[in-house]
């Protein structure tokens, strides 16, 4: 994996995948062992979310191009709504993104939504480490239901919401919380006009409006962009990298990553073991103060740590 062998790469994603009893562990410590071995900060994470039909994988697949010019890498992970939508759109979705099949400079992985409709399963996270340690950038494609763009944000270190022309006035915008969360809004199919224009205008005028993070120095930009035409990549590109630098000379990325293995952790152990379960180790907040006392460590390391402990207390006859 270090080597990035791409072989070695399916295989590590095979292995996290695997859900045969007595398999979690191994793929925990395997994961753990990535994470360990990849420096930070590492290759910068980028979510793309947006409602299904705004184009992200239309943006994914100029992006790999835009990208690929200059010879860097990327791995891909798709969060596949397979309850959600028919066969055959995800099918087209991924020729699309894999316009660059025969390329070895990009990988890509679709991975069932299993957890929660929508959501990011945890096998996402795992594939965006695996994916971390063998690529110059990791993206991650997701659909724009419900929670998604607040699960993704804790995966990525960039977030870019991709809106529809037309896809709705501000208030809708403002209901479904969609302003707080992202680094950059993109309205892509600027080849429609007036439309997209229209949509940049109320985007603007609703995140002048929003309560986002007031302690952040990261204003996030509206891009207008068209995916068909390729108008405006390579500024959404400078964009993702412009963002990078932010995060790295701020200190965000570091404050970033710990909320993400923060949350992740309290996820994991809570879905495994319940609230009986995770209230032997004080709850949420006992298994965050925990968290960052590790200062950095692996969350994988964590999960597995952590659950061992719950399991013997659980053992434990009670006093
Ligand atoms: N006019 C126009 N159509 C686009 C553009 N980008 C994507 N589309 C179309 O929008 C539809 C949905 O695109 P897709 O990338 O699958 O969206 P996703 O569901 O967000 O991944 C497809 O029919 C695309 O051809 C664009 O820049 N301009
Ligand atoms: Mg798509």
């Amino acid at each position: 994996m270090l080597g990035r062998d791409r072989d070695a790469v399916s295989e590590t994603l095979n292995r996290i995948d695997d859900a045969r009893p007595g398999q979690r562990e191994k793929a925990l410590e395997l994961l753990a062992a990535l994470e360990r071995a990849a420096p930070f900060p590492g290759p910068p994470r980028v979510g793309l979310t947006g409602a299904p039909g705004a184009g992200k994988s239309s943006l994914l697949d100029a992006i790999v191009r835009a990208l690929r010019a200059r010879g860097e890498t990327l791995g891909i992970v798709a969060v596949d709504p397979s309850s959600r939508r028919t066969g055959g759109a995800l099918l087209g979705d991924r020729i699309r993104v894999r316009s660059g099949a025969s390329d070895p400079g990009v990988f890509f992985r679709s991975m069932a939504a299993r957890e929660r409709l929508g959501g990011v399963a945890d096998a996402t996270r795992a594939g965006v480490s695996v994916l971390a340690a063998a690529f110059d950038w990791v993206f991650v494609e997701t659909v724009g239901v419900g929670q998604s763009e607040t699960d993704v944000a804790t995966l990525v270190d960039t977030l870019v919401y991709v809106a529809q022309p037309g896809a709705g006035d501000l208030l809708q915008f403002m209901k479904a919380g969609i302003l707080e969360v992202p680094d950059i809004f993109v309205v892509n199919k600027a080849d429609l006009g007036a439309s997209a224009a229209r949509t940049a205008g109320e985007l603007e005028a609703g995140l002048g409006l929003s309560s986002r993070d007031g302690a952040s120095t990261w204003t996030p930009p509206i891009l207008l962009v068209s995916a068909r035409d390729g108008t405006a990549i390579s500024e959404l590109v400078e964009m993702l990298r412009a963002h990078r630098r932010h995060l790295e000379s701020s200190g965000e990325l570091e404050a970033r990553r710990a909320r993400g293995t923060e949350a992740f952790v309290v996820e994991a152990l809570e879905r495994r073991y319940g609230s009986y379960g995770t209230a032997q180790l004080g709850g949420a907040p006992g298994i965050a103060c925990r968290v960052r006392e590790a200062q950095g460590g692996s969350a994988f390391a964590l999960v597995l740590r952590l659950g061992q402990e719950i399991e013997d207390s659980l053992r434990k006859p009670a006093p």
